[in-house]
């Protein structure tokens, strides 16, 4: 039972228009009763339900901040408990005033994520809708935005549903034959549930080849820029940053360290880093700095090989070639606007890659081409289109998929195998308690307690 009062403040501390303090639980109504006064004297018990009040939060006689109460009561809000939400003015003072006094009538500091936790455990959402509400708070991209909305929504404990429905009409058709073994065995019943847990493999197959895409909306793409010195790496870096943020000069071994920042293109988050342009050298920092860069080539999910058309291929150019093997990369052939020395078709028969795209960093030529080419990489194009369809993004989910699809295939197997029904009964019930991970229905405590601590404070 959940007998206790929690409050927290919800938005960001600082100096902003509002800020808000949260309270839920069973005392959030008489609390508030105790420290709000409205100017008509109304008292509290006259509020309404899903009403936002004008007042003054008040301690004893003295006025602490005016300010606008929204109720709700339980079970129509976000925990399902009665909430009270304090809009205070939002300077720091007001707001740890009101907190103050609000501890002080008996309420306790939330923990992170505990409103939340309290909506999973009055059923208001399930685990999957509450991760996504996290998500949905810390998404970098407009992408990650819908996917995370779409969680939120409940359309992934839906698909869920679904593939959970399969199961236990299969188990419950199983568990009576077991229950009743006089009942005739019949073929065709055997064989209705072996297709329903075909079609529950086929579904969960087809949310676990999201799950890939749903990584790099995680994670975003460790994008690498190599070359050597001077080809236009931290220009290109600056360029799709859209600002100054690397020196760029015209001396070779201008960056002597890894840079790394974040950007989207396209609604795809990635991580961009610039490098020390690879060469020999014996200057002490710059080698530190070609060591990191060789470092971050193997860390990365995709390379961008700078190179300068206005230049020969060299030595240079060849031994960075070779620490690209067995990477996704795209390379740039820079400087187009200048002289060309070296041409597209000398670097293709080269390199080996037949991605090569000429560009001019300082002209803005064929970056367009550079954001098509990454997206192609990738196989980014369905992902953008589909954003509003459920997308497994969350690593616990994609295990829990997995885990609860190879329970189904081995029932199938067994199945096949003529093996008893009792076995059968294990995998599914197996099965259902996987897919149970994704919604939280069948994790124990100290897991939830675990996912719940990671989110933020208020919230
Ligand atoms: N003409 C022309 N010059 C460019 C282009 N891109 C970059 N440059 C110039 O090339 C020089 C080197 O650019 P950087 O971006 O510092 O090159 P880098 O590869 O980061 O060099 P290091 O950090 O020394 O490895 C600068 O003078 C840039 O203005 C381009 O498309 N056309
Ligand atoms: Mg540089």
């Amino acid at each position: 039972m959940l007998t206790d009062t929690i409050v927290a403040v919800a938005t960001a501390i600082g100096q902003s228009s509002v800020g808000i303090v949260r309270i839920s639980g069973p005392k959030a109504f008489q609390i508030a009763g105790e420290i709000f006064r409205s100017p008509k004297s109304t008292s509290f018990v006259e509020f309404k339900a899903n009403t936002i009040n004008y007042g003054y939060i008040v301690d004893g006689d003295k006025v602490i901040d005016e300010v606008l109460l929204s109720i709700f009561k339980a079970p129509k809000s976000y925990t399902g408990e009665d909430v009270v939400e304090v809009n205070c003015h939002g300077g720091r003072i007001p707001i740890k005033k009101t907190m103050e006094l609000i501890l002080k009538k008996g309420a306790r500091l939330a923990e992170p994520g505990e409103f939340t936790k309290r909506a999973f455990l009055n059923g208001r959402i399930d685990l999957s809708q509450a991760e996504a509400i996290m998500d949905l708070i810390s998404a970098k991209t407009e992408l990650s935005l819908d996917v995370a909305t779409s969680h939120v929504l409940g359309k992934l404990s839906v698909k869920v549903q679904e593939i959970n429905e399969l199961i236990i009409s299969s188990l419950a058709y199983i568990e009576a034959t077991i229950d009743y073994p006089d009942e005739v065995f019949e073929e065709g019943e055997i064989l209705k549930i072996k297709n329903n847990l075909l079609e529950g493999v086929k579904k969960l197959e087809k949310l676990l080849i999201t799950s890939n895409a749903g990584k790099i909306l995680r994670e975003g793409i460790k994008t690498t820029i190599v070359g050597k010195p001077n080809v236009g790496k931290s220009s290109l870096l600056n360029r799709l940053l859209n600002s100054q943020r690397a020196i760029v000069t015209d001396i070779p071994g201008t960056t002597r360290d890894i840079l790394e920042e974040q950007i989207s293109i396209r609604g795809i988050p990635m991580i961009l880093v610039d490098t020390a342009g690879i060469r020999e050298t014996e200057d002490v920092v710059e080698k530190i700095g070609v060591e990191r860069s060789k470092k971050a080539i193997e860390e990365s999910d995709l390379i961008l090989f700078v190179l300068d058309g206005s230049r020969s291929w060299d030595i240079y150019d060849q031994q960075i070639l070779e620490l690209l093997q067995r990477k996704n990369v795209i390379v740039l052939l820079n400087k187009r606007d200048l002289k060309q020395v070296l041409t597209k078709e000398e670097v293709k028969k080269i390199t080996g890659y037949q991605e090569v795209i000429e560009i001019s960093v300082n002209e803005d030529i064929n970056l367009d081409k550079l954001e098509e080419a990454i997206i192609k990489t990738y196989e980014l194009k369905d992902l953008i289109s589909r954003s509003d369809e459920v997308l497994i993004s969350n690593i616990r989910h994609e295990k829990s998929l997995e885990a609860a699809k190879f329970n189904l295939e081995d029932a199938i197997k067994n199945i096949e195998n003529g093996l008893p029904l009792d076995i059968i009964a294990i995998d599914l019930r197996d099965a259902w308690e996987n897919l149970g991970k994704v919604t939280g229905q069948t994790l124990n405590k100290s897991i939830i307690d675990e996912i719940f601590s990671r989110f933020c404070l208020g919230k």
